[in-house]
């Protein structure tokens, strides 16, 4: 069994979709903890009544990044996760954090990268007049939103679309994709090779 852990900082709905999945399409994992930086995270609501083990390192309790990420990695540490997954979660990673879960860190985008990466990327999408938008699971690196593409899902941008209804049509399929490739990388079906990740039986890595 693997032992999955999902950092939130809110709704947690992706990590929700990631719970579900696990349990409905009986992975050879299991969800070890939810962690959020943030006390009030509605997701912790949920990771607790379906009996997960939640934690909050809060980052305003923490004086540096170093040492809130160090605080991080001891919490996530104490559950021995063979895979960490970042689920709406809003803190900046150091690199030397980035480093320890190197090849067992992932994150999902609500773009099309490496179209818009950082904040306010659903905003950014329909100002620059996209037809199209999506989201996007990576690998986490050192540099942000850039790691090595697991899968991505496409939308279209409707001519009269705000952030609200933008963002929301990406999310149904994030709520897809993210079990997808969570799904992926327990079964031990996915090759990394440079930035290239490659799936060993051929299963598509484009939705829609
Ligand atoms: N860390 C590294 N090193 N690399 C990535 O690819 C990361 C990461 C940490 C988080 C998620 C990310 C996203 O998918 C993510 C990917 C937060 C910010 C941000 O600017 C940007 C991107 C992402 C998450 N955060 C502000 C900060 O100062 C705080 C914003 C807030 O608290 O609301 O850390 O978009
Ligand atoms: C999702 O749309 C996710 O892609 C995005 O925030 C939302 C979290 O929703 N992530 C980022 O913007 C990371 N910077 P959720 O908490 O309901 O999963």
């Amino acid at each position: 069994m693997k032992r999955i852990v999902i950092l939130i900082s809110g709704r947690g709905s992706n990590m929700e979709a990631i719970v579900n999945a696990c349990a409905a399409e009986q992975w050879p994992a299991q969800v070890a903890a939810v962690i959020s930086n943030r006390p009030d995270a509605l997701g912790l609501q949920f990771a607790a009544a379906r009996g997960i083990a939640t934690g909050v390192v809060d980052h305003k309790q923490h004086a540096s990044r170093e040492a809130f990420d160090e605080a991080l990695a001891q919490a996530i540490d104490a559950h021995a996760p063979d895979l960490v997954v970042l689920a709406g979660f809003m803190r900046i990673l150091t690199p030397a954090f980035v480093a320890r879960y190197d090849g067992r860190l992932i994150n999902i985008h609500p773009s099309l990268l490496p179209a818009f990466p950082g904040l306010h990327t659903h905003r950014r999408a329909i100002e620059a007049g996209c037809k199209l938008a999506g989201a996007t699971v990576h690998y986490v690196t050192a540099e942000l939103d850039h790691g090595p593409i697991i899968v991505q899902a496409a939308v279209p941008v409707q001519p009269d679309d705000s952030e609200d209804s933008l963002s929301r049509r990406v999310l149904v399929q994030e709520h897809r994709i993210y079990p997808m490739a969570v799904r992926w990388i327990v079964e031990e079906a996915l090759e990394v090779s440079g930035n290239r990740v490659t799936h060993r039986r051929g299963e598509s890595q484009l939705v829609n």
